[in-house]
């Protein structure tokens, strides 16, 4: 049936008459009533991608892209006076995951499905998500996200296990999510929970009481762990993801008829860093119980398993005291005393090697790299520094272990989705197999001296820009202009990713435009950011941000010339609105310490020209575009690893003997930001620049100013610039989470 039929007979009146609330929930049961007809992907191996977090965002546009029905369904809608962009809006978005981590677990499961490749994710249903992000008296105040409301996504199933929590047995519950392939075919993310969750414990914000597991596990992603109470529900909703997840594998193996013997034929297990890494003693354990003797269960379970790492800061590492450990799943710790042991008889103690240290600390990363068949980083610069100092030790006992799987995004989101209009050009020039084979978009090379389709590509920038504008007037109350230069910074909002180095420009900026010195074109700063609920430093830099953004918005001379926009709840949804109005994307890391980067890849692939450090993937991408079609600054990787080992970075000498630097981090603290913002959260923001700034960002303040000043003069050189854009547009294919799912397939999980 044409999709106008279909529609027309859901509702009981004219699409014209129809709300979008009533259109949304008809196409819902359309796309629903789709999905259930596709069928399921078969093969002989099966991956089960276990994480903590599946940033999925919302699902129906996404949905309708990979059905191939969106083009017809907007035409219909459109010919009515109808919006689907405004109607895909009244989803609630999944509030699932936290960052790039998260989010790179949902391009996973896209692209797994769209390869045809059998490979479920397994994770938790967080009925108030991460937390919904309130701005008041110009800070972060953190309230419960209640996504779960009018939800259209979770397919409840009779799926239940027992799981035993502190001697407890508690039953859980399955919810299904269809993740569709863009081609026909379907897999599934499994999220788990417990039916007695009570969200009405939780008040004054995400305040509930940390011990009432029955009826808080599952409530939040990520509580507070700043005490026992905390640290102990960590482990909780961790052994209750791994134990559904083992019990589940161990079901499906059976179903099919499997002996468990040959469990590393039939399944890969990827364990998405360590929040899931207790599934290997777990499954060991139930291996154990269904007869197979412990050695052979090592083995079966170290060939069954593969394990990401996605950062090597060491506040991330995650070690739990043994002695938390054996309140919460006494059942794991005679598993992870004989692993301990062998570990220790095989390596003579050595103690880096060890996974329970001598604080009696258990070291997951070290389970899970003793007991895994793969370790990988996730850039190609990430994975050397794995190998070559963070975890040099077992680089050196398991060099065969180790390979690199530079990260990816799915084009169907980030780009056929979230910019329509750039995929129809492409579509024009090139035709569409770059859709599957993303390495097509090299033929956009071909243009790169047609100033007719520059100037195009410059039209569908424009007009992104000023829908950006449109919504930040109705979400955020302030005015700007599309014809500005929008740079944008958009990522969880952490001391090592250096906002404050971004904001320390403002700052520059502010000055210099006070002194009467204007910059050629207005500048637009835009930032979208989550900090951690207990992380002050975060919610200081957050604070100032919003200052800033509130002093230039208020100041009629600097606000033709400069404007500052913090988002609030920056989420996925808001990604896709800031991603295609790109014109500057800050990848600014201390270089070493981002592990990859996807917003980089995002940014790269809507035509933003990328202003960063040479870190993570920004390295790629530079190899990728050329020196002169990315600007880079900042010291190398090794020149900072180098600093940390000769504690030789020492703020104060850059803020006693730098005019610019001094006067910037001073105007922290400035009669007109004290006007706006909190006496003790910005002094201590600049105390810590000075004494401490454990990141670095005195040392790269020189040469981020150089380079940015070069990149804003080169945004003047039109026609310079829009090649740029689209040889950035050109080279973005490497980075479609096909092909980075193609590899992990052909080194690591050989389903097919
Ligand atoms: C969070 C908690 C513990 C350990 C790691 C994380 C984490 C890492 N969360 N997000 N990441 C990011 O992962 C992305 C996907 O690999 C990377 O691109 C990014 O650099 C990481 O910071």
């Amino acid at each position: 049936m044409e999709l106008e039929t279909l529609l027309n007979s859901r509702l009981n009146k004219s699409i014209k008459e129809a709300s979008n609330t009533e259109l949304f929930y008809a196409i819902t049961q359309i796309v629903n009533q789709k999905k259930l007809e596709l069928p399921f992907i078969k093969g002989e191996k099966k991956l089960y991608y276990i994480s903590a977090e599946f940033l999925i965002g919302k699902q129906l546009g996404k949905n309708l892209i990979n059905l191939g029905l969106y083009h017809e369904l907007d035409q219909v809608l459109t010919k009515n006076n109808k919006s689907l962009k405004q109607i895909e809006q009244i989803e609630k978005e999944p509030s699932l995951g936290n960052g790039g981590l998260g989010r790179l677990a949902a391009c996973f499961l896209d692209s797994i499905a769209t390869l045809n490749l059998q490979g479920d994710g397994i994770g938790l249903n967080y009925h108030l998500g991460l937390f919904h992000q309130e701005f008041k008296d110009r800070k972060q105040f953190e309230v419960a996200d209640e996504w779960l409301q009018d939800n259209t996504i979770l397919h409840p199933t009779d799926v239940h296990f027992p799981i035993e929590l502190a001697g407890k047995t508690y039953v859980s519950h399955m919810y299904d999510v269809d993740i569709v392939g863009y081609n026909g075919q379907k897999n599934t993310l499994h999220l788990f929970d417990l039916d007695t969750i009570d969200e009405s414990i939780v008040h004054d914000g995400i305040e509930f009481d940390k011990t009432d597991i029955a009826r808080n596990l599952t409530l939040f992603l990520y509580p507070d762990d700043r005490n026992k109470d905390g640290q102990l529900l960590r482990i909780y909703q961790q052994y209750f993801m791994v134990s559904n997840a083992a019990q589940l594998i161990i079901q499906e193996e059976k179903e099919k008829g499997h002996c468990l013997d040959d469990l590393d034929k039939h399944v890969s297990i990827q364990i998405n860093d360590t929040h899931p890494s207790m599934i290997i003693p777990e499954l060991i354990r139930l291996l154990i119980q269904e007869g197979i003797p412990f050695e052979k269960a090592v083995s079966i379970v170290t060939n069954t398993c593969a394990y990401t790492n996605h950062t090597i800061l060491a506040e991330a590492l995650e070690k739990w005291p043994l002695d938390y450990l054996q309140e919460v799943v006494p059942q794991l710790i005679p598993i992870i005393h004989d692993l301990n042991h062998s570990i220790h008889t095989a390596f003579h103690g050595q103690p880096d090697l060890a996974i329970i240290d001598e604080q009696n600390r258990v070291h997951m990363a070290r389970i899970d790299m003793h007991y895994s068949s793969s370790i990988n980083g996730v850039a190609a610069l990430h994975t050397e520094i794995l190998k070559n100092q963070e975890l040099k030790a077992f680089y050196t006992i398991y060099p065969n272990k180790f390979n690199n799987k530079t990260n990816g995004i799915t084009f169907r989101r980030w780009i056929m989705h979230c910019n329509p209009d750039l995929a129809n050009l492409i579509d024009r020039l090139i035709g569409n197999s770059w859709h599957k084979n993303a390495n097509q978009l090299e033929k956009l090379l071909a243009f790169s001296e047609d100033e007719h389709v520059l100037n195009q590509l410059d039209e569908i920038k424009y007009k992104n820009k000023t829908f950006l504008a449109q919504q930040i007037k109705e979400q955020e109350g302030i005015e700007v202009d599309p014809n500005s230069i929008f740079d944008i910074q958009v990522k969880r909002l952490h001391e090592y990713k250096r906002q404050q180095l971004n904001a320390l420009w403002i700052i520059h900026k502010y000055l210099q435009i006070k002194a009467g010195q204007f910059p050629k074109r207005p500048i637009t700063v835009i930032f979208g950011a989550k900090a951690a609920p207990a992380y002050d430093m975060a919610k200081n830099i957050i604070h100032l941000i919003i200052c800033l953004q509130d002093l230039i918005q208020h100041d009629p001379v600097v606000n033709q010339h400069l404007k500052v926009v913090m988002l609030n709840n920056y989420n996925v949804a808001k990604s896709e609105m800031v991603v295609p109005a790109c014109d500057i994307s800050e990848q600014i890391s201390l270089a070493s310490k981002e592990a990859s980067g996807t917003g980089n890849m995002k940014f790269m692939l809507n035509g933003a020209i990328t202003l960063g450090t040479n870190d993570g993937a920004n390295v790629e991408i530079r190899q990728l575009v050329g020196d002169e079609n990315i600007y880079t600054f900042g010291k190398s990787s090794d020149e900072v690893i180098h600093l940390y080992e000769t504690e030789g970075y020492h703020a104060m000498d850059y803020y006693q003997n730098n005019a610019i630097i001094h006067d910037c981090i001073d105007f922290i603290t400035s009669p007109e930001l004290l006007a706006l913002g909190d006496e003790k959260m910005l002094s201590s923001l600049k105390n810590n620049l000075i004494h401490a700034d454990w990141f670095m960002t005195l040392l790269d303040v020189n040469s981020y100013f150089t380079v940015k000043e070069s990149l804003l003069a080169c945004y003047e050189n039109r026609n310079v610039w829009k090649k740029k854009v689209l040889i950035n547009i050109a080279k973005a294919g490497f980075f479609s989470s096909d092909r980075t799912i193609e590899e992990y397939n052909r080194d690591i999980w050989h389903l097919k």
